[in-house]
């Protein structure tokens, strides 16, 4: 054991209540009625609670209820929100108003993208505020926690504090055209994938500015990242030489889905592979 407290991530949901409730009971972290059972330990949710699933705002009410009862008993739930959870936002706030996305208004394109009516008729005010209110990155355990695998948060500041600050008091407005381009920069994704120009660069990019020395995020299934059968997806994907953490097993479409907890990390900075090739192979 070390001196920082256990830190568990829990990735995109998308509805599928039963599935984070069989999670949290066999890791220990929490009842099928919400009780807290982690003690001191942290648990964080990538956002993408709603969408393409069964019941998005019974998820929303099961985080919001572990997270008081967490509190309450000396331990934390965090969440983070995603793109789908500003997508069901807009079509609360702005059903009509007008936007540049696939169907030409925030109600339809949430439709479009998943959207499910029952979740709109579940979802009330103290849904709508604690989504206002998520954080869209958080450093916690020298972890830099993000929803997606993109580039667009330094376009809403360079620091950590600033990128919330931004988004948190756009999630609060009625300027549906920053809500707009804020959703349409938001299906960005595979930006750290190290089989691509950049892709180590701007992870290493990401992290100079918002602090950590390794990004985890949800928002891009793995298979989609690695290649692999969906159905082999059990657990966290580590990669970009170390970087980044990739914790959306793909529960809406099938994934089973898992709790990744996060080792303590070494010391030391990441090394970079070619380093360690040489160091095991002298003179070749
Ligand atoms: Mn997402």
């Amino acid at each position: 054991m070390g001196s920082e407290t256990p830190l568990f991530v829990f990735g995109d949901v998308h509805g599928h209540l039963d599935n984070l409730i069989r999670h949290m009971r066999y890791a220990g972290l929490g009842t099928s009625n919400a009780q807290w059972k982690g003690g001191d330990a942290q648990l964080w949710f990538m956002g993408d609670f709603t969408d393409r699933g069964p019941d998005g705002v019974g998820v929303i009410d099961y985080v919001m209820r572990l997270q008081k009862d967490a509190a309450a008993k000396g331990g934390r739930v965090g969440a983070l929100f995603g793109n789908h959870d500003v997508g069901i936002l807009t079509a609360r706030l702005f059903p009509t108003a007008r936007t540049g996305g696939p169907e030409g208004t925030f109600y339809s394109d949430w439709f479009a993208y998943g959207g499910v009516s029952s979740d709109l008729e579940k979802l009330q005010s103290h849904h709508i505020e604690w989504l206002q209110n998520l954080p869209a990155l958080a450093l916690v355990n020298n972890r830099l926690l993000m929803h997606a695998d993109a580039m667009f948060y330094l376009n809403y500041g360079d620091t950590l504090d600033q990128v919330n600050a931004t988004m948190r008091e756009l999630l609060h407005s009625r300027e549906t055209k920053h809500w707009d381009v804020l959703l349409a920069q938001a299906g960005e994704r595979l930006r750290f994938d190290e089989r691509k120009a950049g892709g180590v660069m701007r992870a290493s990019q990401v992290l100079a500015y918002f602090g950590g020395r390794q990004i985890i995020h949800g928002h891009t299934p793995i298979h989609k990242l690695n290649g692999e059968p969906l159905q082999r997806i059990t657990r966290a994907y580590t990669y970009c030489e170390g970087r980044a953490v990739d914790v959306d097993g793909g529960i809406y479409e099938g994934g089973a889905g898992f709790v990744y907890e996060a080792p303590e990390l070494a010391p030391e900075p990441v090394m970079d592979n070619s380093a360690k090739i040489v160091q095991q192979n002298p003179r070749g």
